[in-house]
């Protein structure tokens, strides 16, 4: 086993230069699994941001995916996955909306909603909040009509 890990891992370091020129290309892609920790449910986004419980988690949304608005890691974040406490209680809250029509949504892992959904608007400002203890059920945050072009982050647990 020792001698597996310092092969692999002396493998790991001398790839490093080359993985890294190869992850700028592969960045351009577009479907982006952020980092190699999140071998989970397939990544949307980057991160995962580790989220403190009793933290407002603002999003805004864009034509078709979200962007993080606060707190201050995921801002500006394409469909930021998120790393949240079990159990703790967070909010979510779809604060603004760049274009399009959508509603905030969280699934469990068969596509199925265990909050919301909210209304479906196309407000500038929704004000539309899910209040939430993440769990095994919330896997990911989602806007529903939206959901098959990638309007989604993930939700994992810390
Ligand atoms: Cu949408």
């Amino acid at each position: 086993m020792a001698r597996e890990y310092s092969v692999s891992r002396r493998t790991a370091l001398k790839l490093t230069g080359a993985a890294a020129s190869t992850a700028l290309v592969a960045g351009c892609g577009g479907s982006g699994n952020g980092n190699g920790g999140n071998g989970g449910n397939g990544g949307n986004g980057e991160g995962p941001f580790e989220i403190d419980p009793d933290t407002d988690i603002e999003l805004r949304s864009l034509a078709s995916s979200w962007e993080g608005i606060a707190p201050d890691p995921i801002s500006g974040v394409e469909n930021p996955d998120l790393s949240l406490q079990e159990g703790e209680s967070y909010t979510m809250i779809w604060a603004e909306n760049d274009q399009g029509t959508h509603n905030l949504a969280i699934y469990d892992d068969s596509q199925s909603e265990v909050e919301g959904p909210t209304d479906q608007t196309d407000e500038e400002e929704p004000g539309l909040e899910l209040d939430f203890e993440p769990s095994d059920e919330t896997v990911e945050y989602v806007c529903v009509p939206h959901y098959n072009a990638g309007m989604a982050g993930n939700i994992e647990l810390q």
